[in-house]
């Protein structure tokens, strides 16, 4: 699939301008049947056939059919005139109809999104209502953060590891560029989250540790631009040609090389999986996120947590938090001081 050059929105598919390429602005055609009308209740599409949707480029979904089967094969699709107010983005399941062989010229229609498992979604900022759905489907996000160039942020990972934990979506860290800088310091910050760790640097990529963690799964791959997100995918997905651009010396920013969202195949002796690379954005907004999603992803203080008062918010300044009194006690040992660390770092990213 070649990158569109278009802003990371080209994949929102909500944007009218892209409206002009769906199927349903090709209604003055002539209808062959005479002058029997369009009929408002479409049949149910008892023939429709599943797909994965690999990618979006301008209102054309390259979707991939009979996934597994001996017969697997992409095509070309177009969102029926009936779902034009509903995005479709890369790892939703969809049922195509019409021309479904994948030939050259040939375009299928998708007139139906089925169940989706877990939504990953972002807003502008955090008082944005309208929200942006990034991927749907994934059960996994690997959160790529470089040691240094980009520097790190710790606040952005936060927010990815709210937005994971809001979905139903289970993280994993990658650093790379540790060539660059030691990733300790930074790694600390982390230190009670059940997150597993990779470090990476571009002549020594982890491949097959990471493989092995992506195999079996649908992972979708979020970081700042320039972090090495494309370096790492075509690493683990030979042929992947992913584009990759140089971080401005300067700003120590990346280029939003990446601007359109992709899946792709991964794969190792044991079986395969799915990774999602998507484009560096500039923010990821939680407008919509709930705060007690958070807690729920720490399972053993959530359990603490039934023993707090009503609305306790478990930050600093709540009187008898349970988890803070368990926690103060000792019976938590270190690695609950962390988890708390955690847990407040992300509730405070909340607190409104
Ligand atoms: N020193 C060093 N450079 C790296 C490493 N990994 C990637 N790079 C460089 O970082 C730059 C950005 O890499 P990309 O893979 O394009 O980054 P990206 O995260 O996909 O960026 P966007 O697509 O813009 O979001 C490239 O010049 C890479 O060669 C690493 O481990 N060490
Ligand atoms: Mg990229």
């Amino acid at each position: 699939m070649t990158e569109n050059t278009g802003a990371w929105w080209a994949d929102d598919d909500e944007d009218d301008e892209y409206d002009v390429y769906d199927e349903s602005n090709i209604r003055s055609r002539p209808n062959p049947k005479g002058n029997r009308p369009r009929t408002k209740t479409r049949p149910e599409h008892a023939d429709a056939r599943i797909a994965r949707v690999l990618g979006v480029d301008r209102g054309r979904y390259t979707v991939l059919l009979d996934e597994d089967s001996g017969d697997e094969h992409q095509l070309t699709a177009a969102r029926a005139s009936e779902l034009r107010r509903q995005p479709i983005v890369t790892g939703d399941r969809v049922a195509v109809v019409g021309d479904t062989t994948g030939e050259e010229g040939t375009l299928a229609r998708i007139v139906r999104i089925e169940e989706r498992t877990t939504l990953l979604r972002r807003s502008a900022d955090d008082t944005d209502e309208v929200e942006r759905i990034v991927v749907a489907n994934a059960d996994q996000m690997l959160i790529v953060v470089a040691a240094a160039n980009p520097e790190p942020r710790t606040r952005l990972v936060d927010r990815y590891l709210v937005a994971a934990y809001d979905a139903g979506i289970a993280p994993m860290l990658c650093v790379t560029k540790i060539d660059l800088a030691d990733p300790g310091p930074f790694l600390e910050n982390f230190a009670g989250l059940d997150l597993p760790v990779f470090t990476s640097r571009e002549d020594r990529i982890p491949v097959d540790e990471i493989k092995a963690a992506l195999v079996g799964h649908d992972t979708v791959v979020v970081g700042h631009s320039g972090v090495g997100k494309s370096t790492l995918v075509n690493e683990i997905v030979p042929g992947a040609r992913r584009a990759t651009g140089h971080v401005n010396v300067v700003t120590g920013r990346g280029r939003h090389t990446s601007s359109s969202t992709v899946s792709l195949r991964v794969e190792n002796g044991e079986g395969h999986g799915w990774v999602i690379d998507t484009p560096g954005v500039r923010s990821f907004g939680l407008g919509h996120v709930n705060t007690d999603s958070i807690l729920k992803s720490f399972t053993d203080l959530a359990l603490l947590a039934e023993d707090c008062p009503r609305g306790c918010t478990h930050l600093p300044d709540a009187p008898d938090c349970a988890i803070m009194e368990a926690v103060e006690s000792g019976a938590l040992g270190e690695a609950g001081k962390a988890r708390l660390d955690s847990l407040q770092r992300l509730l405070t990213t909340f607190a409104r």
